[in-house]
């Protein structure tokens, strides 16, 4: 104390003294006011802590190199499978074409043969188609007309006709049927179950239904007939029946011209006429 007091009488030293502890003072202060600063500060906002990334990883990611992206594979495609053909549903298979049948049907003996303008006529020899002779009193040409059925009854009564053909083969021609006569015409006929003087005639279902010939060629001689075949059976005939006639029956010259064609019991042929017909079922 005596040195204090020595110091501070001293007045030249007492000076600085005085701002030594005044700065002390200064010093004080501004730590309190510092500090009291921070703690304001932290109460009213939290700073958010920085996050320090660890050493070891900061060297892990500069080491490491930059990935490289993987290959990325795509699924290979399953083959979808084939697309069968839908199964055909219960459409009805398709009826396999029916191949018509044939069927070759021979004359009836005692329903072939001619009847004449006369009344006359046969039905056990051949079958004529004739005009001339110049006959009776007052005389007058003579015109002769065959005829030739067929037993259709044989038939299947299912059967649907595809074609039917009439044919009489010409065995013999005298004089010249068709220069005047021009050529045989084909009536579709009905005379039942007998050849009669009448049916030379009589009134035919259709008549003049087609040609047979217009020639004297030794041969076949081929009509087609079908519709009137297709008739018979619609109307339930048993028989198929024709008569044959010149498209001009007289030529007034007083010669005989005469066609001939095999029938069935002409007793001398080995073709008799034929029905050919071609049918389904
Ligand atoms: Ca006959
Ligand atoms: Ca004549």
């Amino acid at each position: 104390m005596e040195k204090i007091r020595e110091f501070l009488k001293d007045k030249q030293k007492s000076v600085p003294v005085i701002i030594f502890i005044l700065g002390l003072f200064s010093m004080f202060f501004a730590y309190f006011f510092v500090n009291r600063g921070s703690t304001e500060e932290s109460t009213s906002e939290t700073k958010p802590t920085p996050q320090i990334t660890p050493i070891e990883e900061q060297i892990q990611s500069v080491n490491s190199p930059t990935p490289t992206p993987k290959t990325t594979f795509s699924p290979t495609k399953t083959p979808s499978p084939t697309q069968k053909p839908a199964e055909p549903s219960n459409t009805p298979a398709p009826s396999p074409t029916t191949e018509p049948k044939n069927t070759t049907i021979s004359s009836i003996a005692s329903l072939d043969g001619f009847r004449s303008s006369n009344n006359g006529g046969n039905d056990s020899i051949e079958i004529r188609v004739r005009n001339g002779a110049m006959v009776g009193a007052p005389e007058y040409e003579l015109v002769t007309r065959g005829f030739v059925s067929f037993d259709i009854s044989t038939l299947p009564d299912n059967a649907t006709i595809v074609k039917a053909t009439l044919r009489l083969y010409q065995y013999q021609v005298d004089g010249t049927p068709f220069t005047a006569g021009g050529s045989i015409k084909i009536d579709h006929m009905d005379y039942g179950a007998s050849l009669e003087s009448a049916d030379y005639d009589a009134s035919a279902i259709n008549a003049n239904i087609a040609t047979l010939t217009s020639n004297s060629g030794i041969e076949w001689k081929d009509a087609e007939v079908t519709n009137a075949v297709k008739k018979d059976i619609d109307e339930g005939h048993s028989k198929s029946q024709y008569r044959l006639h010149f498209a001009t029956e007289e030529d007034g010259d007083g010669e005989v011209d005469t066609a001939y064609f095999y029938s069935a019991n002409s007793g001398h042929n080995t073709n008799p006429p034929q029905l050919v017909v071609s049918y389904t079922e």
